[in-house]
Order: structure tokens, then C-alpha cells, then sequence
């Protein structure tokens, strides 16, 4: 199980590998997880998994969408490689992320892509979310991806996915807020550009955390608020 401590994610798309390797060091003390996804994988080597892996959680974020068998394959290498966590998708259907979950076993969580959190995750994801996000719960994954973009929508996903895990990309680069998505059910944030391309990683992390602490403080002082009043 990941820890939930900051709730930052770290998308660590550089593709520089020894920028890539500087920055999971620094940052991996801050962050709960490192998500890598395929940039990293194609310019380095897939022991970047493993790399990261001594320093860190990984998520590896292949979204794979296939049949059960080679879901498998990949969920398996990717658990082998020392990957904690694996991102998928649902459209593929109920067997494919039944299997991506079998095949993780204890050993990672599978989180289940819903509404994706550009513009055009509104053409063919976003009509489809719930049922994504039901899925997810029917075949025992650990959580969904859905999208800070849109507040009103991960509120939505929330309501269906219960006490899953959702993890929230689309803040800083893609205009989400971080305080905002967890203040709407998030549990964890992902951020990347925002992090990795800034001249200092650590303080623009640092920054981010804070922010979040300080919004679930504030929330929870407003709750207890209202609950005297
Ligand atoms: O809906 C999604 N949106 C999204 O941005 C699902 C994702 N997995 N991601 C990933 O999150 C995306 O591939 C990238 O690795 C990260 C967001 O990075 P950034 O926009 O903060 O740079």
C-alpha cells in the first residue's frame, strides 16, 4: 500500500535519465510515489523501474489497454521490475482489468484510468467515466485517475468509487489546482512539468505539499465549524 503522507505524486516524465535519476533523489524524501510513464521508459531502459524503485514507490503508468493475456505479461514484468503500482485502462473491459488486478496480486495496486484530464478526455472518456469508475470497484482495483481539470467531475467519480483511491493529474501544466482537487476527494495529486522543468524540483514540490497541507487544515477547521455552529 502506498503511503499517504504529502499526497504528491511526482510524474516524472524528464527524459534526461541522469536529470530523471537527480530528481527522484531529491524528491523522494517529499513525495509519496514516482510515476513513470513511457518517456522515461523509451529513453532509458525499463531497469529505470527498478532504479527508482530503491529510492521510491513507482507507479508505472503504461495505461495499458490489451487483452487479459497480454495484460498480464505486462502487469508481471512491471511488478518483476519492482513497480508498486500500475495504471490501466477500462475500456479494454471487465476480463482485461480483472486479470491486470489477479495478475498484480499483493504485490501492486492497479488504478483504473476514468476521465482523462486533457480536452479530449471529454470526447470519448468523459461519457463513459461512471461506468469506468464502477468497474474499477467491480474488478477490486486500489483506485481510478481522474482528472483535476475538472472539479465537478472527480466529485462525481468520488461519489462512485466510494473509499478507492483516486489520484489527480492535470495540475500546474494543465491549469488544475492542487488544493482544489484534493478539497474535491482527491487523495493524491500527480504533477509533472510543473515540478521537473522548474529550475528548483525540491522547492516547487516542497511548495505544492504545503499548499495541500494547509487546504486539508483549513477544511477540516471549516467542517468542525459548521458541526458546532
Ligand atoms: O488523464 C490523465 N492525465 C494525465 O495527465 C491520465 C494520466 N495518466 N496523465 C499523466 O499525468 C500524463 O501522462 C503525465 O505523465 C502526467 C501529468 O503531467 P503534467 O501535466 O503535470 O506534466
Amino acid at each position: 500500500m502506498m503511503k499517504k503522507n504529502t499526497r504528491l505524486i511526482l510524474a516524472l516524465d524528464e527524459i534526461d535519465k541522469q536529470r530523471a535519476l537527480k530528481i527522484a533523489e531529491e524528491l523522494s524524501g517529499i513525495v509519496d510515489a514516482i510515476k513513470i510513464n513511457w518517456p522515461l521508459v523509451l529513453h532509458s531502459s525499463p531497469s529505470i523501474i527498478t532504479e527508482i524503485s530503491k529510492l521510491c514507490d513507482v507507479i508505472c503508468d503504461f495505461k495499458v489497454a490489451d487483452i487479459p493475456n497480454t495484460v498480464r505479461l505486462i502487469v508481471e514484468r512491471a511488478v518483476d521490475l519492482g513497480a508498486s503500482g500500475i495504471i490501466v485502462h477500462g475500456f479494454v473491459g471487465h476480463d482485461s482489468v480483472c486479470e491486470a488486478v489477479r495478475s498484480a496480486g499483493e504485490s501492486a495496486d492497479v488504478f483504473v484510468v476514468t476521465e482523462m484530464s486533457h480536452p479530449g478526455g471529454k470526447e470519448f472518456t468523459a461519457p463513459v467515466a461512471e461506468r469506468l469508475a464502477a468497474l474499477a470497484v467491480e474488478c477490486g482495483a486500489s483506485g481510478v485517475i481522474a482528472p483535476a481539470t475538472r472539479l465537478d467531475r472527480l466529485k462525481a467519480i468520488r461519489k462512485i468509487v466510494g473509499d478507492l483511491l483516486i489520484l489527480a493529474p492535470g495540475v500546474g501544466a494543465q491549469g488544475g489546482s492542487a488544493g482544489d482537487a484534493i478539497s474535491m476527494g482527491a487523495d493524491y495529486v500527480i504533477v509533472g512539468r510543473s515540478i521537473y522543468e522548474s529550475a528548483n524540483p525540491k522547492g516547487v514540490a516542497k511548495a505544492i505539499c504545503e499548499e495541500i497541507a494547509n487546504r486539508l487544515e483549513n477544511d477540516r477547521s471549516s467542517v468542525s465549524e459548521k458541526v458546532s455552529r
